[in-house]
């Protein structure tokens, strides 16, 4: 078996970014006009007004103050309320493959690695924008790899989940090196008329290159000690959109085929989930939790984050210890914890242990145990 290490990281963030003042001013504009046009059935009784939005509810119960978004032109104008996209024809790259590739530059560059030493590409994200040809081979003809390329679909765990294959491939030297992109394209599907989640989720791209100890010669390499992944079925968080919608004559674009969750339940059952895979992952790469150096956490929420992180050491983290990056980027699906190490591993020295740890919909935990060797 071969020892695997991440030999190169790359964070890309869109241009454009959109704070929870802007996003309440816009969607308290909708709420009002919804209103004032409902009026009379509002009265009857026969429909409920729209609650209006509050920026200090946002970053009090979640912790973010605002998320970059691929693109900002009509997520604001309450006539449209969804990013507008210029549709791309079959001979232009898409939308996801150009996030994908803007980062995956970057964790080639850090990882020093060319495309003749990669042959395994892994986009893996909440979703991709169409069902084939992989996003994932666009990116491999676009990047001039030779070998194999699939998109994998596991919403905020895709990324933990993706690694946990690369590492797999790596270990059982089935595969020489692996780029594993998160292009997180998550705002088409926010329903930004919807007070409870209009704000939770913001677009970035990640990418991180795993790879032999024996071929890596980056500065920065972290060795895999364990991985583990976990599912556990619940209806609490759902997106419903999909291909089936043209033949039961429904509206593809209906509020219940967007992005939509039972916010506190997935509170209350993940932050015991989370904590609990924690340690036993720990424990299986015989560690114990005041071993491990730095916590990059899933961000979806920053009171789940303390929790969690509460019950696995039995006290508070500092920022140093478990880094927020949510504040500045929202949820962003599977790359948040990506992100959280992107931006905290480089003051790390050898042997410092970390975690990567994400959760989300499906129930879906994963995690990454890392020990700095270079
Ligand atoms: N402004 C003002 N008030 C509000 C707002 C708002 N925007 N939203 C809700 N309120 C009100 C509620 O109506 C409620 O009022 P009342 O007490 O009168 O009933 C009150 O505030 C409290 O509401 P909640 O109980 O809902 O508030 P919480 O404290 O639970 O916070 C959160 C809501 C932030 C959503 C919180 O529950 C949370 O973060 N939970 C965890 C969610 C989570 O981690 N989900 C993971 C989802 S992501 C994922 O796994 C897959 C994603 C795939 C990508 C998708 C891309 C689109």
């Amino acid at each position: 078996m071969n020892e695997v290490v991440i030999s190169g990281v790359g964070l890309w963030k869109p241009d454009h970014s959109i704070s929870n003042e802007e996003l309440v001013e816009s969607y308290n504009a909708w709420a009002a006009s919804y209103n004032a046009e409902n009026q009379r059935a509002i009265d009857a009784g026969e429909i409920s007004p729209k609650p209006l939005s509050s920026a200090e509810f946002i970053e009090k119960a979640s912790g973010i103050k605002s998320r970059y978004v691929y693109k900002k032109e009509g997520v604001l104008d309450i006539a449209r309320m969804r990013p507008k996209i210029v549709r791309r024809g079959d001979d232009e790259l898409s939308h996801q493959a150009e996030m994908a590739l803007h980062a995956a530059k970057l964790a080639m560059a850090s990882a020093g690695k060319t495309a003749d030493d990669i042959d395994m590409v892994i986009v893996s994200c909440a979703y991709t924008e169409r069902s084939y040809p992989a996003i994932a081979i666009e990116v491999q003809g676009a990047l001039g790899i030779q070998g194999t390329g699939f998109d994998m679909l596991v919403a905020c765990s895709a990324a933990t989940f993706a690694l946990q294959r690369a590492h797999d491939a790596i270990a059982a030297g089935s595969s020489k090196a692996v780029l594993v992109i998160n292009p997180e394209l998550t705002s088409p599907q926010i329903n930004y008329r919807d007070r409870d989640s209009h704000f939770i989720f913001g677009d970035v791209s990640t990418a991180m290159i795993l790879e032999p100890d024996s071929t890596a010669t980056a500065p920065n390499q972290f060795k895999i000690l364990g991985t583990k992944s976990q599912t556990v079925f619940s209806n609490n968080i759902r997106s419903n959109f999909g291909y089936v919608s043209r033949a039961e004559d429904v509206d593809p674009f209906m509020d219940e085929n967007l992005f939509h969750q039972n916010g506190r339940s997935v509170f209350k059952e993940v932050c015991p989930m989370a904590a609990a895979h924690l340690q036993d992952q720990i424990e299986k790469v015989g560690l114990g939790t005041s071993d491990i150096r730095r916590w990059w956490l899933h961000q979806a929420n920053l009171n789940m984050n303390q929790l969690i992180i509460r019950r696995v050491l039995g006290r508070d983290a500092s920022q140093d210890e478990s880094p927020t990056v949510l504040d500045r980027f929202a949820n962003t699906a599977s790359a948040g914890s990506i992100i959280a190490f992107c931006q905290n591993h480089e003051d790390l020295v050898i042997g410092d242990k970390g975690v990567i740890c994400s959760f989300g919909a499906g129930y879906s935990i994963g995690s990454l145990v890392l020990e700095k060797c270079s």
